[in-house]
């Protein structure tokens, strides 16, 4: 349950940090469960999948980037996302009536972990409200300035959504350009293994390279209020995946 200062700070910033969220055996348990997954599906990568998800798509054996829709697929991370505390604060920041429409885990290994540049979740996913569209991003690991916490624009929730582009070799960073980014300056969020830091849809965000010699693992859970719907979003997201909390 968040309080009215949390309220406060998170209509004031469009972010807020909540430290102490998930207990430690529930965190090892998505971790093993991450483990066992980067196991059964590296085995089964397509040449494409390759390209998206791993750090150096010409290696096999190259750390994971990224994987889409651990909700989706792993019995931990559903029961993450459906911790009560986490789904109470959702709806006090939305409105209650929710759906988590997709997920993602950004591993940042350790050393080649690259950087995310300034975006907003409201870009690639498109929702017709862009305020019922509310990203909760979790540490699996503990995210510091080091290893690559995110780091946002504060109080940037309140532009419109903004024009972004994409290099032709990275299709996944979708990116506003330098001069917006810059009107912003950048506030790092280091978050406790086990804490959660929430975002507004529009607020931008990036995380820098990961220059430690541990990963930097987090997962997402992105939540739709049940009224609003993605219109024409950037990227395809299955609606098959989504799952209707409330
Ligand atoms: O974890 C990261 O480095 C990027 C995450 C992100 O951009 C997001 O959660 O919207």
């Amino acid at each position: 349950m968040l309080d009215a200062e949390q309220l406060d700070a998170f209509g004031r910033d469009g972010q807020l940090t909540v430290a102490d969220l998930f207990s430690a055996e529930e965190i090892n348990r998505a971790l093993a469960d991450l483990e066992q997954w980067d196991a059964e599906f590296r085995s089964t990568l397509t040449d494409e999948e390759r390209e998206w998800y791993l750090e150096d798509p010409s290696d096999p054996s190259s750390p994971f980037r990224k994987l889409d829709d651990p909700v989706f697929h792993r019995a931990a991370f559903r029961a993450l996302a459906m911790a009560p505390a986490l789904l109470e604060a959702v709806e006090q920041l939305i409105g209650e009536g929710v759906t988590l429409f997709f997920s993602q885990v950004f591993c940042k290994p350790p050393e080649v972990g690259g950087p995310k540049p300034v975006h907003q979740d409201n870009f690639y996913f498109a929702p017709n409200d862009t305020d019922a569209l509310l990203t909760t991003w979790i540490a699996l690991d503990a995210a510091t300035e080091e290893n690559g916490c995110l780091h946002y624009g504060l109080g940037s929730h309140r532009e419109p959504v903004l024009e972004h582009t994409a290099p032709e070799d990275a299709p996944f960073n979708l990116q506003v350009p330098p001069d917006v980014a810059k009107k912003y300056p950048m506030t790092p969020a280091p978050v406790p293994r086990g804490g959660v830091s929430i975002h507004h849809g529009n607020t931008l965000h990036q995380s820098s390279a990961n220059r430690s010699a541990h990963p930097r693992r987090a997962v997402t859970f992105h939540f739709l209020r049940n009224d609003a719907k993605l219109v024409e979003p950037a990227l395809k997201y299955d609606p098959s995946h989504s799952v209707k909390v409330s």
